[in-house]
């Protein structure tokens, strides 16, 4: 008896945890409401990981840069379908302590995505990297207002889905 419900524990545990663990230095750790997990409630995330969700481009100006800039990058939507995230909010952490909550319909909404390269280049931590949260600024003008300019987090390093 003792050993059965051991083992049902044990199988209800596998099967939350159910992301491979990071085989490189965790880039990105996703906690809150989410399905998938590979420590205790959070997806952290390698660059191999994040490097094998679709990747998608996006070619738009920016508050911060000179000119019409080329991101390379994924999907926030893609990244939140693959840790199985389910909420209202996504409260996005910067290594520089910026905090912001952002409300989860606009991933849905428009093709926003999290940068990892601009002109070609590997955003770094000591610029805007490891990740840049990139909005199609140019395709809507609903874009283009201070709301949504302070959801451009770079430095992006934690996700918390709520
Ligand atoms: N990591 C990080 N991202 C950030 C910020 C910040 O301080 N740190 N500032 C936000 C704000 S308030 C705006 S308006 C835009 C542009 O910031 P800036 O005009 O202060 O350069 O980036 C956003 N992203
Ligand atoms: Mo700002």
């Amino acid at each position: 008896m003792l050993i059965g419900v051991g083992l049902s524990v044990a199988t209800a545990r596998s099967e939350n945890m159910s992301l491979t663990a990071p085989a490189g230095e965790v880039r990105l750790t996703v906690t809150g409401n989410i399905r998938k997990t590979n420590s205790e409630a959070a997806a952290l995330l390698d660059d191999a990981m994040l490097e094998a969700l679709p990747r998608h481009t996006l070619e738009t100006s920016t508050v911060v840069t000179d000119g019409v800039k080329r991101f390379d990058g994924f999907l926030m939507r893609d990244l939140l379908e693959f840790v199985g995230a389910d909420g209202k909010t996504v409260t996005a952490n910067a290594l520089n302590d910026y905090t912001i909550d952002i409300p989860m319909e606009d991933f849905v909404r428009y093709d926003v995505l999290v940068a990892t390269h601009m002109d070609g280049e590997r955003l770094q931590p000591s610029d805007k990297g490891p990740f840049w949260i990139v909005y199609p600024r140019d395709e809507y003008s609903d874009l283009q207002d201070i709301r949504y300019d302070y959801r451009w987090v770079w430095q992006l390093i934690q996700l918390k889905i709520k």
